[in-house]
């Protein structure tokens, strides 16, 4: 952007981002008489989906579910070409809604923010871009994204390396043509999942370090459902309210028994629709107490492992890809296209780093135990600073000077996982808190960006100009987010929820696991009471 743009410079709300929440804020904002400019670091629209362009990238949502709902006309006209898309339909769809919608004219593209500055005196947030930019707001929304600050280790030797290497969160736009090369892949979760089949055909050796094998269901991929089609196109209204009201935002008949209240046979025969069905939280809906109750975690596992054992052929191979030592989906849980089966290949090495970690990077290659695996390229499919990561890159700072980072030391605090006491006027959409990670994030952006905007609705009618998390009330809220944490098997094991997989990041339940439904409830229920545990003036 340059410091001679034509746009006015002050304006009602700047928005951090053009992914999924960063669009609807800005359509919905506009919509309401506001003057928005959004700010996106990439040269596109789309987010997480405008940089993970790695093989074998599409959502693990259905994709009629993974879409906008605020617009019936558009769910009815945009027919997705599977169930679940890749990467580029579902740039090529975000693409679609910023031109139908006409909100290109408000985005500014290439474009980082670097700061956002409350003035206490005047009410208002100054935020520095880039590109020399500082825009006024009254009201900052961060719609950064949970996943979009990458995780790239500290491995001894990292930048020894010779060759090309990629990270799957910021994969070149060019293609990247694997054909005859050694390649190396490190990390084994979602990205890593996905994008390892897809190398595996086209290199010459795939070389995959795994350090904690994960839990993944076949995705079962293939055109998408007509009669979810049907539902999305016919009975949008309903359908809509069922997935706001769902647990997870998906359409899954909440479970209402226990693992361990059925017969083993039975329980088993239910895994196995679940797994042949093909859906991310399948399994673990399957029953009531699976993220609660070890034992009933214990057979949803053990089922996993058993596939696992069936698909890989050599026992020592398969034994390292079963998951051990903690319960299933408390990392989250994966879909894949013959991931497992990809390891029956010759051209394939599992090397497990649980029995020996990576000793250190070397021009030619990685060396775990004292053997060095000589490589042409490596992929860091290494994963996020999730969930706070994107919110303190920014230099944000509000009353008295204090920043984020500061307030934020020893894990996020937050109110609903909307608003930070001493940061008025400054909304984080799905931050730490609330259910986001926890559901199908197209849902629970679509409830945060109208929450949001029907705040500002309501401030705009009271007079008012500045409204402020309080401070019980986020203590009260970052309190019940962790309770209802530990009620369940998540604290237990090391995962990006909890922050682990970043050295020196405080532990902590990151999502709120209230489920999306009762947390609009609640939501809503805080708005009809004026807003409660908000400080409007
Ligand atoms: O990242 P991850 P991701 N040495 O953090 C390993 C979403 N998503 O990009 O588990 C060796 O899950 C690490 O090992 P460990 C989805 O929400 C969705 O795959 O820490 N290995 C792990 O295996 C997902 O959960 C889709 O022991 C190291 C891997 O790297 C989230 O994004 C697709 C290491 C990181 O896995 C993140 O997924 C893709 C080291 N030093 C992503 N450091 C959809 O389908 C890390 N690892 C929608």
């Amino acid at each position: 952007m340059s410091t001679t743009d034509p746009r006015p410079a002050d304006v009602d709300v700047v928005v951090v981002g053009a992914g999924f929440a960063g669009l609807y804020a800005l359509h919905r904002l506009r919509g309401q008489g506001m003057s928005v400019r959004v700010v996106e670091a990439g040269s596109d629209v789309g987010g997480t989906w405008f940089w993970n362009r790695y093989p074998g990238a599409r959502c693990d949502i259905e994709s009629v579910f993974y879409s906008y709902s605020f617009d019936a006309d558009l769910a009815r006209e945009w027919e997705w070409s599977e169930r679940y898309a890749a990467q580029p339909e579902i740039l090529a769809y975000l693409q679609h809604v910023a031109d139908r919608f006409d909100l290109r004219r408000d985005i500014t593209l290439d474009t980082r923010v670097l700061s956002a500055h409350l003035d206490e005196t005047a009410g208002r947030w100054t935020v520095t871009t880039d590109g020399g930019e500082r825009l006024t707001a009254a009201y900052v929304v961060l719609a950064v994204g949970l996943l979009s600050s990458t995780n790239l280790p500290q491995i001894e030797g990292r930048d020894d390396f010779a060759g090309p290497t990629y990270h799957t969160g910021a994969w070149p736009h060019e293609p990247v043509d694997f054909t005859g090369r050694r390649v190396g892949v490190i990390g084994t979760g979602s990205s890593g999942i996905q994008l390892i089949p897809l190398v595996a055909e086209q290199a010459e050796h795939l070389t995959v370090f795994q350090r904690t094998p994960n839990f993944s269901l076949p995705a079962k991929n293939g055109a998408p459902d007509p009669a979810k089609v049907a539902r999305v196109r016919e009975d949008h209204a309903a359908m809509k309210e069922e997935l706001r009201g769902s647990s997870y935002g998906i359409l899954l008949e909440p479970p209402t028994q226990s693992a361990l209240e059925v017969p083993a046979a039975e329980r088993e025969a239910k895994y196995r629709e679940r797994w042949d069905e093909g859906t991310l939280t399948g399994i673990l809906q399957a029953y009531n107490d699976l993220v609660r109750n070890e034992e009933s975690n214990h057979t949803a596992a053990e089922f996993v492992r058993q596939r696992i054992a069936e698909i890989v052929h050599d026992p020592q191979v398969a034994a390292d890809l079963m998951p051990q030592g903690y319960a299933y989906g408390t990392k989250r849980p994966c879909l894949d296209t013959d991931y497992y089966a990809t390891f029956n290949r010759d051209d394939v090495t599992l090397v497990n780093l649980r029995r020996t970690p990576i000793e250190r990077i070397t021009a030619r290659g990685v060396v775990v135990d004292g053997v060095e695996h000589e490589l042409d390229d490596l992929v860091y499919a290494t994963g996020y600073d999730a969930m706070t990561g994107p919110l303190l890159g920014i230099d944000i700072r509000g009353r008295e000077g204090r920043t984020l980072r500061e307030t934020w030391a020893d894990g996020p605090r937050s109110y609903l996982g909307i608003g930070v006491s001493g940061f008025p006027n400054l909304f984080t959409l799905t931050g730490p808190g609330s259910p986001s990670a926890l559901s199908n994030a197209v849902v629970s952006i679509e409830q945060h960006v109208e929450w949001v905007a029907d705040l500002l609705g309501h401030l705009r009618e009271r007079g008012a100009a500045l409204v402020e998390a309080d401070d019980q009330a986020e203590k009260e809220w970052t309190e019940h987010v962790q309770v209802a944490g530990n009620a369940t098997l998540y604290p237990r094991t090391d995962s990006w929820y909890m922050g682990a997989n970043v050295p020196g990041k405080p532990r902590v339940f990151l999502p709120y696991i209230g489920g999306v439904g009762n947390y609009r409830a609640h939501c809503d229920q805080v708005a009809r009471e004026g807003y409660r545990g908000f400080v409007i003036a």
